[in-house]
């Protein structure tokens, strides 16, 4: 089931300030993926993967989509080389095997084979996979679209509703049915409470991409379209809340994060992204990403800002919903 291949996937970012005892994401003490010990081997699904086409790739990211199929049934496989962490370059360069490629003058090229453990893939898995999943990351073109909040009415919100996309992951989160020894912060309050735990973007193993999600507990919020002033209590409790655990956990301060909502998001249930500043994760362009603290005051100004006020998002060239807006007129 979909949950069934929850992982994970990164990208990377330098960072400075932060001392290396700091730059460990976790400390010794929890189930981070990849300890030894508390680490689950599964079986190798993957062996019996048919490739069907690479849907995209990226060397400067160092990742590759795959399409393909698992014992007759569609999958997404994302494969993505890490971050070469600190604390463990030690035992990089003086327990790998060196193979000279090169030497001239002064310099030298090598490849260095490190020992299997710190040679990992992080491995994305989704099976089944619809086709929702295999558009996603096809590359594709994309247009800004200019939503007025008369578009969302006639337009996107129909879109939305008869796609009715599936958020039972989010449910298994919430219910603790799924990923409940990640959670990092929960506050446990129906209307104003929310659950902030790692998203599966993130490894974890270093603070220089940290990347997590608070969603929350209500049920009836779409996204930021569906926001109102009624809904700055739940926002401010997650801006301070979210905040403050992540100091405590990760020792990284409010003034090093990037707190935001995506406008479309890629699911309907509101949720908020904490991301470190400095690390460009996708997505956290003007374009999509609206801070969560620019969202409050808005509301505190205006109570129907987000009912009204045109938004504008990017669309891929595949996207149903881009569709709907040439057919009315709208791009
Ligand atoms: C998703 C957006 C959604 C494919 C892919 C990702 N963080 C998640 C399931 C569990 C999770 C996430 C949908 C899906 Cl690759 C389709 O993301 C998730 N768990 N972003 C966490 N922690």
């Amino acid at each position: 089931m979909a949950d069934a291949a929850a992982k994970r996937e990164p990208d990377s970012v330098g960072t400075d300030e932060l001392s290396p005892k700091v730059k460990r994401a976790k400390a010794d003490n929890e189930n981070s993926p990849g300890e030894a010990g508390k680490e689950s081997e599964s079986e190798n699904i993957l062996s019996g993967f048919k490739t069907t086409n690479v849907l995209s790739d990226s060397a400067r990211e160092k990742n590759i989509f795959i399409h393909g199929q698992i014992a007759d049934q569609d999958a997404v496989v994302i494969l993505e080389k890490t971050p070469i962490r600190e604390d463990t370059l030690a035992e990089i360069l003086s327990g790998s095997r060196l193979k000279l490629e090169m030497s001239n003058d002064i310099y030298s090229t090598y490849r260095l084979q490190a020992p299997p453990h710190l040679n990992e893939i992080k491995t994305t898995v989704v099976c089944p996979a619809t086709e929702k999943h295999v558009k996603k990351y096809q590359r594709q073109e994309s247009f800004l679209v200019e939503e007025t909040g008369e578009d969302y009415q006639s337009i996107t919100l129909p879109y939305i509703q008869k796609q009715s996309f599936s958020v039972q992951w989010v449910y298994n989160i919430l219910e603790k049915k799924a990923e409940a020894e990640r959670i990092v912060y929960e506050d446990p309050d129906p209307e104003v409470g929310f659950v902030l735990l790692p998203d599966f973007k993130w490894d974890q193993k270093q603070v220089d991409d940290l990347y997590l999600i608070a969603i929350v507990h209500q049920r009836n919020n779409r996204s930021l379209r569906d926001l109102r002033s009624e809904h700055i209590p739940l926002l401010q409790n997650i801006l301070q809340k979210g905040k403050e655990a992540i100091l405590q956990r990760y020792n990284l301060p409010a003034s090093k994060l990037r707190v935001y909502l995506h406008y479309q998001p890629s699911y309907y249930h509101l949720h908020v992204h904490f991301t470190k500043l400095g690390y460009e994760a996708p997505g956290c362009g003007v374009e999509r990403a609206h801070l969560l603290a620019d969202v409050i005051q808005n509301l505190q100004s205006d109570p129907h800002y987000y009912e009204n006020r045109t938004l504008y998002f990017p669309l891929r060239a595949d996207d149903g919903l881009l569709s709907k807006f040439k057919e009315a007129g709208r791009l």
